[in-house]
């Protein structure tokens, strides 16, 4: 028997991660379930807060660097060699919600300056002050793709973990965060009601035009990019700071591990960094199965992947 949390009436059942329970509609590890909690009861955004925000494999490494590059432009040129970039993971560039909620370091957020930028995997509900409390920043992905990337991460974990069980999983909804069309149809709804808050992206046309994403996101920010940076070339400067080549090439991101709970080492967050991976992966009928069922839970919503 589990002993479930009494406060979520969270439940539990066999998913990709023996450890994860089903509460308030979504799939958490149980170790987030008191984070979930506290950050529903006591996260207090401040007008200017920053949430980068996505399901895992989604591609959060790169948009926490994206953001965070943009924002700190000015402290940190993208061109410098001493830029934070350089020496760090970009998850290290700033915190993650959960992981201060759900071990009582909260308060670590207090003393932060503003304009202070954070990163969750929390679907929205279970971060409800951030719209319209602050402006939060999410990325999406083809679920096919996402579901390839994830299944390549937990097999760093799990040696033998079969394409399968994850591909079910993403199926049935029973990912981390999950299931993916809520996660990620809660931001897609708060972005079409509120686009001065919430502002989606796919990681697919951030692919596509990484230049013109990032000046999407300065203007979101409130801090466009002036004639003089336009000039000398920030804007390509940050593309090239957080392109996938040379972040993985640097030994921030070669070395060490992303975190003592998840041994897992920091370079398999930089794997592919590609889209379309996913025919390498799946059957012609698997790949139309799950796209049936995203599209079924995208209809009426104006947002498809196809
Ligand atoms: P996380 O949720 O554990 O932080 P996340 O960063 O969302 O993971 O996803 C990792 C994916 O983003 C990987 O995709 P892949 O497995 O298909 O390769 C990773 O390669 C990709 N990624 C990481 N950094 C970048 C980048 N700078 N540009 C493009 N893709 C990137």
């Amino acid at each position: 028997m589990r002993t479930l949390c009494p406060p979520c009436r969270a439940r539990w059942r066999p998913t990709v991660s023996r450890s994860s329970v089903f509460t308030q509609g979504f799939w958490l590890r149980d170790i987030h379930v008191p984070a979930a909690i506290a950050l529903q009861r006591r996260f207090k955004p401040r007008p200017d807060d920053v949430i980068v925000a996505s399901l895992p494999k989604c591609g959060t490494t790169w948009l926490n660097a994206l953001t965070f590059a943009t924002m700190a432009r000015r402290a940190y040129p993208p061109a410098g060699a001493d830029h934070p970039l350089r020496r760090l993971n970009p998850h290290q560039c700033l915190p993650f919600l959960e992981g201060l909620f759900k071990g009582g370091r909260e308060a670590e957020l207090e003393v932060l300056p503003s304009p202070r930028l954070m990163n969750t995997h929390m679907p929205l509900p279970m971060v409800p002050s951030a719209v319209p409390g602050c402006r939060v920043v999410y990325v999406c992905r083809d679920p096919k793709d996402m579901a390839v990337s994830a299944w390549h991460f937990l097999r760093r974990l799990q040696t033998d973990l079969a394409f399968s069980v994850v591909f079910e999983s993403v199926c049935d909804g029973a990912v981390a965060f999950g299931p993916v069309w809520d996660h990620v149809l809660g931001y897609w709804r708060a972005s079409t009601a509120m686009p001065d808050k919430v502002l989606f992206l796919r990681y697919e046309e951030l692919l596509r035009d990484p230049a013109e994403n990032i000046r999407k996101l300065a203007r979101f920010l409130g801090m466009p990019f002036s004639a003089v940076e336009d000039e000398g070339g920030t804007v390509d400067d940050i593309v090239h700071l957080c392109s996938f080549g040379h972040l993985k090439s640097l030994d921030a991101n070669k070395t060490g591990h992303l975190d003592p709970l998840l041994p897992v080492p920091r370079d398999a967050l930089f794997r592919n960094g590609a889209s379309g991976d996913w025919v390498n992966h799946m059957t012609a009928a698997m790949a139309s199965r799950l796209d049936k069922i995203v599209a079924d839970k995208m209809r009426g919503t104006g947002l498809t992947f196809q």
